[in-house]
């Protein structure tokens, strides 16, 4: 799009790259003739700034794969590694370098690829919230910077030596990004979130020229240079690179605590499951399930979104200050990407389960770079700054389909309904009654006449759904009488309704719950063991002042789990609503801590309110089906102390 003269190519000569000296890792050395020949390469992009669909292998789009899996596959992640190094320490000044790609997103408020902002929107991002883009527009997003990583990909597989050249050109051209799935338990992979990939700050990476030290891409992004006038506030303003959990919490020195957030995972895992698994199996409806937009209309059983189950993650991953856990800063850091990745998967997979229900007309919340609050946004809305070609930008319908980009995922790859149901039920139903029904009909290892032939989970991964796994003690309670828990087939199914002012405090926020006793110590919050569960909104300082109207939002903590794992240590007898509501009444706490680790009394508490709501589920007769919503009933509303 932006015409370069060919002078320009010869620029990389003289360039030199930045490595902080202040880090004793940095960037991977791929020697002086290997840097120019990339350089040139990357350079190129700017040619054109669309999107476009990678090439296919063998007629069909290639498979974007779990993070650990990925991880497996070595020469695949050498690729990676040193393609996303590489990018991170691309000048930012370069339309292509992960800063850039970054910025897209949220902070500085840059234009990218000439698609200029409206007046107003200089300083704010193209990314759309609250809206029923959400979805649709982190598409093209993540097949940009799929693209991106490919073509250097591409380039770097190339500088291998004659022998192994055609070795690591197969292997790149089945290269796609990585994503990572949070709702992910394994008896193998023993940490939902990878702390021992990504919790290192510095790692031995293999490449064309040999084994080197290089900082982790996966850890941080060091900022190339760090400006800090992009950051309106300290600490930000003084943290040349993102950092999840830092620790102390606002020193300049603060360190990532990684097995913080891993441990806040492991806690979390169950009520992001069943989050998972219920926006799958029971939200038929596109507008309900894309964002988290308080619908009015919306029935109390569906109150979350996946949007809203997004914002969690995030903030969980950030951690009080995270760069994560703030909407703005979020996509510098590098788990962003694989989040979004995972996000855009799980929206396939539902599109795949409702393939009639889509973007329908609706007035957008917030202003991006491009437009303003209360636009109509519908599926032909432009998803700027994403070009699909000179005259077109990618729309919602568009990119309804996700091969167009030349990428699937396992559980979708052949969109057949019941294929999708049967890995939905395989990997999400470790805390739920599902797991249970499945027991019983002894259908865990049971191959289905709907069951894919690919379907190859792991024994591991089958075990934890049993409830044998020693080190998942969180794991399906064994041995709680079946007939406690369901009766016809039909269990009960326990939501906490958490509506919400997503402009309360001017910043991100999370509501927990506890059982018996809220912990003193905030900062513990995440990881305390009597945590019940926790719902994450991203916040935002617009409108925040005095005056300005509320924009509500909505979401959803689980209970079933928590209150099964209850009746294990024996706090409650039954399952019997009248019981187990006495027990919610009396014993679940609730409170707010703000991203910087302040606690909201309840005096402050705005526009939030907690509604415990039961309903009757039918559990799924084989695997191919999905648990079905009977019937359900508001029970109460916490009260506020
Ligand atoms: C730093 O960021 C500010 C705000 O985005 C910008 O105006 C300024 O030009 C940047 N400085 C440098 C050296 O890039
Ligand atoms: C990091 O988090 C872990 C797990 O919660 C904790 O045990 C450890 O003390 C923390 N480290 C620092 C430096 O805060
Ligand atoms: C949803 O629950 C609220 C109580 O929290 C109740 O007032 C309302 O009638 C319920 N709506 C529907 C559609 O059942
Ligand atoms: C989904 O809900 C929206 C908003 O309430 C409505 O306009 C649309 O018709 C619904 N879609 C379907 C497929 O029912
Ligand atoms: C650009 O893409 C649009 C939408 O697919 C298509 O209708 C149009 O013909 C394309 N234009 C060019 C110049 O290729
Ligand atoms: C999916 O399963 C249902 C029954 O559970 C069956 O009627 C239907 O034919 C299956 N569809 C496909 C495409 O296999
Ligand atoms: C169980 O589910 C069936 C529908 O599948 C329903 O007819 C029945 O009333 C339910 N039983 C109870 C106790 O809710
Ligand atoms: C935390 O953020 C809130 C809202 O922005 C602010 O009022 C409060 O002073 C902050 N507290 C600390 C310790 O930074
Ligand atoms: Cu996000």
């Amino acid at each position: 799009m932006r015409p370069v003269s060919n002078i320009l190519l010869l620029l990389p000569l003289l360039v030199s790259y930045p490595v902080r000296a202040a880090h004793t890792h940095g960037k991977y050395d791929f020697g002086q003739h290997a840097e120019y020949r990339l350089r040139e390469r990357h350079d190129q992009l700017r040619y054109s700034t669309y999107v476009t669909p990678l090439p296919l292998v063998g007629d069909k789009p290639v498979l974007r794969r779990e993070l650990r899996d990925f991880y497996r596959d070595k020469d695949s992640w050498t690729l990676y590694i040193l393609a996303l190094n590489w990018i991170q320490y691309t000048p930012q000044d370069s339309l292509f370098s992960h800063y850039q790609l970054a910025a897209i997103h949220g902070s500085p408020g840059l234009t990218w690829g000439d698609v200029d902002s409206i007046a107003g929107s200089e300083n704010i991002g193209y990314c759309t919230h609250v809206s029923v883009l959400f979805p649709t527009w982190h598409r093209p997003y993540m097949a940009l910077y799929e693209q991106t990583l490919y073509n250097l990909v591409q380039s770097i597989a190339e500088l291998w030596p004659e022998d192994e050249l055609e070795h690591w050109r197969e292997t790149a051209r089945r290269f796609r990004i990585p994503y990572w799935d949070w709702g992910r338990v394994t008896e193998t992979d023993k940490n939902v979130f990878p702390d021992d990939i990504a919790g290192q700050r510095g790692i031995t990476a293999y490449g064309p020229n040999g084994d080197q030290a290089i900082a982790n891409p996966l850890y941080s992004y060091i900022f190339q240079p760090f400006n800090a006038s992009i950051f309106p506030a300290s600490p930000w303003n003084t943290w040349t690179e993102t950092k999840r959990a830092p620790q102390p919490m606002v020193e300049t020195d603060a360190v990532s605590n990684n097995s913080f957030v891993a441990r806040s995972f492991e806690l979390s895992v169950e009520t992001y499951q069943q989050r998972l698994y219920n926006l799958l199996a029971h939200y038929d409806n596109y507008s309900a399930f894309s964002n988290e937009g308080w619908i009015t209309n919306s029935a109390n059983f569906t109150q979350d979104s996946i949007e809203s189950l997004h914002d969690s993650i995030h903030i969980a991953a950030g951690g009080y200050f995270g760069h994560l856990a703030i909407i703005g800063f979020s996509a510098f850091d590098p788990f962003f990407w694989l989040h979004h990745v995972n996000m855009d998967r799980i929206i396939a997979m539902w599109q795949v389960l409702n393939p009639d229900s889509f973007v329908v007309r609706t007035p957008a919340v917030y202003a991006t770079h491009t437009s303003k609050a209360g636009e109509m946004q519908d599926s032909t809305t432009a998803l700027t700054p994403f070009r699909q070609n000179a005259s077109s930008f990618w729309t919602s319908d568009t990119v309804r389909d996700h091969e167009v980009f030349g990428y699937t995922y396992e559980e979708v790859m052949d969109k057949d309904r019941n294929k999708t149901a049967t890995w939905v039920n395989k990997l999400y139903t470790a805390f739920s009654p599902v797991s249970m029904r499945f027991g019983e009909l002894g259908q865990l290892h049971a191959v289905d006449d709907a069951e894919p032939a690919r379907l190859k989970l792991g024994p591991e991964q089958l075990k934890v759904v049993e409830g044998t796994a020693g080190d998942f003690s969180r794991t399906m309670h064994p041995g709680i009488p079946k007939e406690l828990v369901s009766s016809e087939q039909n269990f009960t199914d326990w939501l906490a309704n958490v509506r919400a002012n997503k402009r309360a405090y001017g910043c991100s926020y999370t509501v927990y719950l506890f059982w018996d006793t809220i912990p003193s110590d905030v900062s513990s919050w995440p990881v305390a063991v009597n945590l019940v569960g926790s719902l994450g909104i991203f916040g935002t300082s617009e409108g925040a002042v005095a005056g300005s109207s509320p924009q509500l939002v909505s979401g959803v903590i689980p209970l079933t789990s928590a209150i099964m794992r209850r009746m294990s240590q024996g706090h409650i007898d039954s399952l019997r609503k009248a019981e187990v509501d006495t027990h919610l009444k009396t014993r679940l706490k609730h409170g707010i801590a703000l991203a910087n680790g302040t606690i909201v009394t309840y005096h402050d508490w705005h526009q939030v309110s907690i509604t415990v709501f039961t309903s009757t589920i039918r559990a799924p007769r084989k695997p191919s089906e999905l648990a079905r919503y009977i019937h359900g009933a508001a029970s109460f509303t916490l009260p506020k102390s």
